[in-house]
């Protein structure tokens, strides 16, 4: 039986820039396409959706996509999404970073199979949502996608390097665990040690509270490279700081899939479809 390591080891090549990745932490450096760079937000088992907004896009295979993460749970087809993303990567530039709820499906399975192996094993975890959806070849893809992909303008002609991660990058700490790639959000200002520190947010009748003083982890971001990233929702593209917001809540009702478009010459722009979902 295969045996999957929710964070398995994989030595990174990602050191031109100031950015010392833990070992755990897995990072895929993609040299600059020839077509365009597309990014896709979260999809969340929005097929229909993804298929609307990969048509709308008339990708060529000199374009390179790069899927934000957390393809499954909420939406109705998240087995479908993971086979088209997967399809899609072994024929085209096309890959996929790591999510929350990707991440959360790929350690129940490792569970599982422990349970399997010792059937005294108890798994810790609760099921989640999309679970029971997945094959097991689509676990085994989600396991083994980056938690972060850069593209290093270093000898070429690119204004920009990029870097795609599905919640953020620590905004003072870029030396940052494997979880902090798919679940940063909210950080604040040690008063004491004036450091930059995560903080907990409290989710109260679908509605999620920070403490006060806190801010979403681009407010205080300052590298040099553009991060391109999901996770958060925004209804309108949320770009501060060299970060570029993309999620539009798909799943949700009254959101968009929203793609950032980067062409090889010339600005950027964003290409939405309507989610489906009504509110
Ligand atoms: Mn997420």
């Amino acid at each position: 039986m295969y045996r999957i390591r929710p964070l398995a080891l994989e030595k990174s090549k990602m050191n031109s820039i100031d950015f010392k990745p833990q070992k755990n932490v897995r990072v895929l450096n993609l040299p600059f396409p020839k077509g365009r760079v597309i990014s896709i937000g979260d999809v969340h088992g929005c097929l229909e959706e993804l298929e609307q907004l990969l048509v709308k896009l008339e990708i060529t295979m000199e374009d390179c996509v790069v899927l934000l993460g957390d393809l499954v749970d909420r939406g109705p087809d998240s087995e479908g999404v993971v086979q088209l993303v997967k399809t899609m990567s072994q024929v085209g530039d096309v890959h996929c970073v790591l999510g929350n709820h990707d991440e959360k499906c790929v350690r129940y399975h490792y569970h599982v199979l422990k349970n399997k192996e010792d059937s005294k094993y108890k798994n810790p975890m609760r099921c989640p949502g999309a679970y029971n959806e997945l094959s097991e070849p689509s676990i085994e893809f989600l396991a083994k996608a980056p938690h972060a992909i850069f593209m290093d303008n270093k000898d070429t002609k690119e204004p920009y390097s990029l870097c795609f991660v599905h919640a953020g990058l620590s905004p003072a700490l870029f030396n940052q665990p494997a979880s902090a790639f798919i679940r940063n959000r909210h950080f604040t200002r040690n008063v004491k040690n004036n450091k930059i520190v995560p903080v907990k947010s409290v989710e109260i009748n679908d509605v999620w509270f920070v403490p006060e003083g806190s801010h979403p982890w681009h407010h205080f971001f300052n590298g040099q490279f553009t991060v391109v990233y999901g996770h958060s929702v925004y209804y309108s593209p949320e770009i501060i700081n060299n970060t570029i917001g993309i999620d539009g809540g798909c799943c949700f009702g009254g959101g968009c899939l929203r793609a950032w478009v980067k062409p090889p010459v010339g600005s950027s722009c964003f290409v939405e479809v309507a989610s489906r979902t009504a509110t």
